[in-house]
């Protein structure tokens, strides 16, 4: 396993924490050396790999899988991939999963932040603006969110700082033989 490739797949609502985590996971395995590290977070893929997909359901799978190809590469080449868009549906995340660990490992890490927090928080405005009907589709509010059954990690931020959280992401990678 300390050879493999890895992948992290966060996945979650938005406002969750995955961004925040991926970050602190990407710099994490930054100072360790070792393996080299992608970060592919859901803005930067949004811009630059799927700059034009919008998000019915047709291009969110499309957004994920394209994601999970790039990822699956990059195992395959023994790196780790840190990936963070939300990924709602559960049978695209699955066939990411099926692709991913022909090369390595998949790691699914659900942040499982309840709506109400995330909407609590609202770090961007953005569920004030789904409520008021100004986004459409948007996750947890006027569109699905179907929560993972089996991650291999399952977090919720609630009343966790975020490096207390990243750090139960690295006590099972340590665990699980990975690092
Ligand atoms: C959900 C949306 C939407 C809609 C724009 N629904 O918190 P953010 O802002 O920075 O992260 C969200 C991001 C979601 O893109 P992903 O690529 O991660 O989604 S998916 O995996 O479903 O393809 C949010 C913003 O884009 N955003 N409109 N309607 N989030």
């Amino acid at each position: 396993r300390r050879q493999q490739g890895i992948t992290l797949f966060f996945t979650g609502l938005s406002g969750s924490g995955k961004s925040t985590l991926a970050k602190i996971l990407y710099a994490k395995f930054i100072e360790l050396g070792g393996r080299p590290v992608t970060l592919l977070d859901g803005d930067v893929v949004r811009h630059n790999l799927s700059r034009e997909l919008g998000f019915s359901k047709e291009h969110r799978d499309i957004n994920v899988r394209r994601i999970g190809f790039v990822a699956g590469e990059i195992t395959k080449n023994r790196g780790v991939a840190i990936c963070a868009p939300i990924a709602p549906y559960k049978a695209t995340r699955r066939a990411v999963r099926e692709l991913i660990e022909q090369h390595g490992a998949f790691i699914e890490i659900y942040v499982a932040t309840p709506l109400e927090i995330c909407e609590k928080r609202d770090r961007k405005g953005l569920y004030a603006k789904a409520r008021k009907g100004l986004i459409p589709e948007f996750t947890g509010i006027s569109d699905p969110y179907e929560a993972p059954e089996n991650p291999e990690i399952q977090i919720d931020t609630t009343n966790l700082t975020p490096a207390h959280a990243a750090q139960e992401i690295f006590l099972y990678l340590m665990k699980e033989g990975y690092l």
